[in-house]
């Protein structure tokens, strides 16, 4: 774990895909149509990336259950996995029914009880989010959801990063984000965000020039880091 000091944070705004929901979970629909189910996955999910991004580059903005569709078709015909139209659409329900990381549940709730207010910014459309949101019984947890839809575009285009800061109405420093996914570090540390890198896979950070302001493995190391801080802060106060 590395650390800086974050003492007068207004806020933490978390990623969805990745960060809090587990798109690990996406192998096992995968298993239903081929052998080779991680194959499918992984192209499935770094085409539904690849082409958030071209389609941010190029202004040419299409919505997130529109992108999914798309790179379900090009990963499943590169691969020559034949889907009949109900596995199809049992491939793309997958994406409403992601569970949580563990770590997450606990984390959250505790970090709410603390008094923080607590954010999901995503690629992802409300849409696709909202039913995730609600199977995993966060809506009484979050201040709010801001997705791509809103603005008509993808992170890390700056446009969709500024949402946070306006809904806060904070300084973007005093926000921390919140992310496993490598684009989303350098983009929200670029926007100028306190950023946390959550490392569940002991992958190394992504070469694009961007430190997190801290890296932990775990959302529950990230409550403690915050609330131990908070009583810190709370018993110097008293002292
Ligand atoms: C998200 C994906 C891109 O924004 O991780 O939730």
């Amino acid at each position: 774990v590395s650390t800086t000091s974050i003492g007068g944070l207004d806020g933490i705004v978390f990623d969805a895909y990745g960060t809090l929901f587990d798109v690990g979970a996406l192998e096992h629909a995968c298993a239903a149509v081929t052998d080779a189910p991680a194959a499918l996955a992984q192209l499935w999910r770094a085409k539904q990336l690849e082409y958030s991004f071209v389609r941010t580059i190029i202004d040419r903005y299409a919505d997130w259950g529109q992108l999914t569709s798309d790179a379900l078709d090009y990963a499943s015909t590169a691969l020559g996995v034949a889907l009949s139209p109900a596995a199809r659409r049992a491939l793309m329900a997958a994406w409403l029914t992601l569970p949580l990381y563990p770590d997450v549940p606990e984390a959250l709730a505790r970090l709410h009880a603390s008094g923080l207010r607590l954010a999901v910014l995503s690629n992802g459309s409300r849409e696709m989010l909202l039913p995730l949101v609600r199977r995993a019984a966060l809506e009484p947890l979050l201040f709010a959801l801001l997705t791509s839809d809103r603005v008509q575009t993808f992170k890390p285009d700056p446009t969709l990063y500024s949402l946070a800061a306006d809904r806060f109405h904070a300084r973007v420093f005093e926000l921390l984000f919140v992310s496993s996914n490598g684009f989303d570090i350098a983009g929200s540390k670029s926007f100028g965000f306190t950023v946390c890198r959550v490392n569940r896979a002991g992958l190394p950070l992504d070469a694009l020039g961007f430190e997190p302001d801290m890296t932990v493995a775990s959302l529950a190391e990230l409550a403690d880091l915050l609330l131990d801080e908070q009583v810190q802060a709370a018993q110097d106060g008293k002292g």
